[in-house]
Formats: C-alpha cells, sequence, structure tokens
C-alpha cells in the first residue's frame, strides 16, 4: 500500500468521524421537557424537494436508502392528510423530531394550501388527519380545529424548500403567500429557513463533488436571491443534495445534510426554550 492511500485512508477516516459527530449531537437533541417533539414544517412547490430531503434525513439516520418513509406524500398537495411524522431513530434511538412534509405552495389561484390554513397550521390549530379544503380554510367549529394549543402542538421551525434553478422564476402570487406567512411567523418569532436543492444538477461543480457546495459561485448567488426574494437571513439559508439519483449513500453527502438538519432542529429547540422562558417571565 503506497503512501498516497494512507493518506486516503486517514481522510476517509476524519470525514466518517465528522458524519459520527453530528450524528451524536442530534441523538443528544431535546427540546424542552414541556414539549415532546420539535416540529418541523417543511413548505415549497410539488417537485421541490421535500419528501426527498427526509428521505434522505431517514436514510442517514437508518444507514439504509429510506425511500417514501413518509407515505402520502406524492403529487397534488391536496390529496394529502395533514400529519407530522417521526424520523427514522438513530442506532435504536428514537428521535424528538416531527417532520411535515406535505405543503404544496402552488402558483395558480386555486392550488396548493391557503394562506389562513398555512398559519393556523403553524399556530397549532389543524389536528392530525385534517384534509384542507383548496377554497375554503378550515372552520373553527370543525372536530379537528383545536381551539386552545399549547406550545408543543405549534410549528416550531418552517422550512421553505427550493430548487435552486427554480428561484429566479418564483412567481409573483407565490413570493406574496410566503411574504404574507413570513411576516405572521416572524411575529411569533418562529425560525425560518430555507433550503437550496437539486444543486447538483445546477451545478457541475457540486454535481462532481458535493463538498464544493458553499464555494460554489453558482450556489452563493442562488443564496442571495433567496435573501433578496424572502428576507431569510444568509445563515439561514443551505444548500443540500438531496438522495434523489444515487442508490448508494456517500459521507460527503451524509455530512452536508445531517449538518443542515441539526441547524433545523437547533433552530427549532432554540425557539422552544425562548417561548418557555418568556411564558415563565410573564
Ligand atoms: N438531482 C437531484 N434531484 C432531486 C433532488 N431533490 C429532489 N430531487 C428529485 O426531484 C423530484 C421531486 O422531488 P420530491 O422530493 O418528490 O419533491 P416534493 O414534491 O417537494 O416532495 C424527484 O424526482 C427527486 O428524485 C436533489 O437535490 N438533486
Ligand atoms: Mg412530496
Amino acid at each position: 500500500m503506497g503512501g498516497g492511500d494512507v493518506n486516503h485512508l486517514t481522510d476517509l477516516s476524519f470525514f466518517n468521524r465528522t458524519k459520527e459527530k453530528l450524528l451524536e449531537g442530534i441523538k443528544s437533541f431535546k427540546p424542552d421537557e414541556s414539549v415532546k417533539d420539535a416540529k418541523i414544517l417543511m413548505l415549497g412547490h410539488v417537485g421541490s424537494g421535500k419528501s426527498s430531503f427526509v428521505n434522505s434525513i431517514n436514510t442517514v439516520f437508518a444507514g439504509r436508502l429510506c425511500q417514501d418513509a413518509i407515505p402520502g406524500t406524492g403529487g397534488e398537495s391536496f390529496t394529502v392528510k395533514f400529519r407530522f411524522w417521526n424520523t427514522e431513530p438513530i442506532d435504536g434511538k428514537g428521535i424528538p423530531v416531527k417532520l411535515c412534509d406535505t405543503m404544496g405552495l402552488e402558483n395558480a389561484d386555486k392550488k396548493g394550501i391557503l394562506e389562513e390554513d398555512l398559519i393556523s397550521t403553524i399556530m397549532g390549530h389543524v389536528k392530525k388527519d385534517y384534509k384542507y379544503k383548496p377554497d375554503c380554510a378550515i372552520s373553527k367549529s370543525d372536530p379537528k380545529y383545536r381551539s386552545e394549543t399549547t406550545l408543543g402542538d405549534r410549528v416550531h421551525c418552517v422550512v421553505y424548500v427550493i430548487n435552486c434553478r427554480h428561484i429566479a422564476v418564483l412567481g409573483a402570487r407565490v413570493l406574496a403567500k410566503y411574504k404574507n406567512v413570513r411576516q405572521h411567523i416572524s411575529n411569533e418569532g418562529i425560525p425560518q429557513v430555507a433550503i437550496l436543492t437539486h444543486c447538483d444538477e445546477a451545478c457541475a461543480e457540486v454535481g462532481k463533488d458535493v463538498t464544493n457546495v458553499y464555494k460554489s459561485k453558482y450556489i452563493n448567488d442562488k443564496m442571495n436571491e433567496v435573501k433578496q426574494k424572502l428576507g431569510i437571513p444568509l445563515n439561514n439559508v443551505f444548500a443540500v443534495k438531496n438522495y434523489a439519483t444515487t442508490a448508494e449513500t456517500d459521507t460527503n453527502m451524509d455530512i452536508l445534510l445531517l449538518s443542515t438538519f441539526k441547524h433545523m432542529i437547533n433552530f427549532a429547540g432554540r425557539f422552544i426554550k425562548n417561548t418557555v422562558n418568556k411564558e415563565e417571565e410573564d
């Protein structure tokens, strides 16, 4: 075995250690005692990569390819009932995080979730298995409407999932929808994150080597565009390559996915702690 091989092995163990450290960090995540699970809501167009991101995270957690670990998430948003799902356990340990990846935000008038419903969902008013209606918001008398909510019922982090090739063409209506929702949730102090997907297809350098993602000028420009168009600070904008086209796992992809996920749950965790502290002060 030549010296080059030895270096390569050292590098490999470095990357594996980085991945293990991230997994350990995620395993030790705990929201406040009063909140069973941190809830993360993924928003974005159909086809933006929401389900793929969730499947990718589950793939890394489970150490095997997980596709459609969360069922019923394909196709039109309105065929799906509202529900949060657990992530796969890591080494048998369940993670107190629930994800919802079924929210489609479409451009046309009568497609995609209504803003009122989105806000009600984020504020914890919508119960499990509610079926959104395309033209009328949930009624307060609906049995699936929760009037009294606790912090645990609410969404603790909102994630906008955007195909990085589509930012330039995001329609005015969707941007207006984003803006309204954003204003509301910013007032509530709920953290917001954007994830750029399809970076491998959009940038050849990233396609070749995923570690180039934050070095890529193209991706950097796209992150800035997200900041400008959605008003999300750069610290909250991430870029990933989802497990979508490859059948085998890759440590560098895992690291990118895990570090993005860890930031998301840290934002959620901080929001939960801040809210609990504020409630105690009041
Ligand atoms: N190359 C590539 N394809 C992706 C990526 N993310 C998602 N996809 C593909 O894009 C399509 C739509 O993704 P999906 O997760 O179903 O979108 P959703 O409607 O937002 O849940 C699928 O064919 C995925 O395989 C990515 O980062 N890179
Ligand atoms: Mg989906």
